[in-house]
């Protein structure tokens, strides 16, 4: 269905049976979870993006129209253009279950600030 997924390195069978596991693309130590936006919501797969305390992990957003991904918590404000996949890392210093808002760009944003959440990150303890 929707697996748009980074290729950036070749795996051995036993990593890419895990990768289907888990959802996220690890390369080396870094995993990084796809959101793919569109209308008002990202593939059931993506809404949650779960993490280990200190684990090296990023977000790359698409979207189908200008947008502003907001992390609440973390700090994380991404500007995200249609049709430009972009990549903001996740700090995974603190531990906690945190909303992924999406604000929309120009004259409707305030208007529209915080509906339902796209999606939580949630880093669990190690
Ligand atoms: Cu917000």
């Amino acid at each position: 269905m929707g697996w748009s997924r980074i290729r950036i390195l070749a795996v051995c069978g036993a990593a890419a049976a895990q990768l289907i596991a888990s959802g996220p693309v690890e390369a080396k130590d870094e995993q990084i979870f796809q959101l793919n936006i569109k209308g008002n919501g990202v593939p059931s797969h993506q809404r949650t993006i779960r993490v280990t305390r200190g684990d090296a992990a990023s977000i790359e957003a698409q979207a189908d129209r200008p947008i502003v991904l907001h992390v609440h918590g973390l700090k994380i404000e991404l500007e995200v253009k249609p049709g430009v996949p972009t990549r903001v890392r996740i700090p995974t210093r603190a531990t906690g279950r945190f909303r992924v808002e999406l604000h929309e760009r120009g004259a409707a944003a305030k208007a529209d600030h915080h509906g339902a959440p796209l999606a939580f990150v949630e880093i669990m303890p190690k």
